[in-house]
């Protein structure tokens, strides 16, 4: 099929999908997490049972890194920050980058008075640290990656967003660009104290870092390189969307923010489309027959997509990669991975939680305040 032809069945596709939906509406409320779901999660508190039962489901060579996973200690007192503001640092991002690009000049000299030399610190220990959430889309780029490169770490430190520790909250303020920022997982504390933040980033350090050998995930060429990075940009502005989907505050933000996830995805329908690696015989990961970190960075999120925008939005996936045949074959390999299933089955024990569908559902609950009565 052309992409002109895709793109006009999209199109019809798509207003299809709003009729669909208005149907839908009248006949099913979508569950809207009471106050009292709130404070349980709130008060989460991964038990000692959960983490015994994801070191039992753990993969051989995976089974030391999270044999040794550690809550940290939950001082709410000394805590300096709260995420009761449900705060995505990803969300909008792509209007931030566009407007950091836009302002993007020499910076001006510093004042004397702010001006510092010395640089923010923390403390070496010798241990690595990687705090983390089972749930969060972004994290899960780097236990996709870690699972898929056999990487044994024994620093997993799981966060509770609600209650964030005294240590993550220090440690995100000493590497992030912004140490105002209310912190967010993933961050990585590596034995001589270096802090890194962002997602991305982190899960690059562990695909180039010849500490953990592994499979190469690095594309072997340039070119598909290029592909796969342009694969993952364009993949990655679904996540401001379906922010706003859940978001949304009546149908009309609702079926813009949809439009906007599935322009999105028709948007990395293309780029496969155009990669000359990609599709049949070639392979259907998104840089042809090799497994690559472009994938690790992007699946993910297909099953937020799934789940949670049909649980809130009722929203079907399904329905739009029926439109989108080259997105569909790369969703199709990248969910049979063992990595990720493998994801999907830890994640219960470890947020205690009888299903990773519930878990997701509950990660993103603080984000929606409208219940569209779908
Ligand atoms: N751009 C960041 C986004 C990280 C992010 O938004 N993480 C969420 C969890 S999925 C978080 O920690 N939010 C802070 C909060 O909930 O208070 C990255 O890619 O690392």
């Amino acid at each position: 099929m052309s992409f002109a032809a895709a793109k006009h069945t999209f199109v019809q596709s798509t207003s299809s999908v709003f009729a669909n939906r208005k149907e839908k509406k009248k006949k099913k409320n979508v569950i809207a997490f009471s106050p009292h779901q709130k404070t349980q999660k709130k008060n989460l508190i991964v038990s000692a049972e959960a983490t015994k039962q994801a070191h039992e489901g753990i993969a051989e060579a995976h089974e030391s890194t999270l044999a040794s996973m550690r809550m940290t200690s939950r001082n709410s007192s000394s805590s300096s920050s709260s995420s009761s503001s449900g705060t995505y640092a990803h969300e909008g991002i792509a209007e931030a980058h566009e407007s950091s690009l836009a302002s993007m000049r020499l910076a001006p000299a510093r004042d004397a008075n702010t001006a510092t030399t010395s640089r923010p610190s923390s403390k070496a220990d010798e241990k690595d640290a990687l705090y983390f959430s089972a749930t969060c889309p972004f994290c899960h780029k780097i236990w996709i990656t870690m699972l898929e490169k056999n990487i044994s770490f024994d620093g997993f430190v799981w966060e509770d967003l609600e209650n964030k520790s005294e240590a993550f909250c220090k440690t995100f303020a000493t590497g992030s660009p912004d140490a105002e920022a209310n912190p967010s997982v993933p961050v990585l504390r590596l034995p001589n104290g270096k802090v890194m933040v962002e997602s991305a980033l982190v899960m690059n350090y562990f695909c180039c870092n010849d500490t953990y050998p592994g499979v190469d995930l690095r594309p072997k060429t340039a070119e598909q390189r290029y592909d796969g990075q342009l694969f993952e940009n364009t993949f990655n502005t679904v996540v401001p969307a379906f922010f706003k989907c859940l978001r949304a505050k009546n149908e009309a933000e609702l079926e813009s923010a949809i439009s906007e996830v599935e322009h999105a995805l028709a948007k990395a329908d293309r780029c496969l489309q155009m990669n000359a690696s990609f599709g049949g015989d070639n392979g259907n990961y998104c840089c042809g027959n090799q497994f690559t970190s472009h994938d690790c960075a992007t699946m993910g999120f297909l099953s937020r997509l799934r789940v949670v925008l049909k649980h809130y939005r009722d929203y079907d996936l399904n329905n739009t990669l029926q439109k989108l045949p080259w997105l569909k074959s790369w969703a199709d390999a990248v969910e049979k991975r063992p990595s990720l299933l493998k994801t999907y089955e830890l994640v219960p024990g470890i947020v205690g939680k009888s299903s990773v569908d519930e878990a997701y559902i509950a990660h993103f609950a603080k984000f929606v305040s409208w219940s569209s009565a779908i």
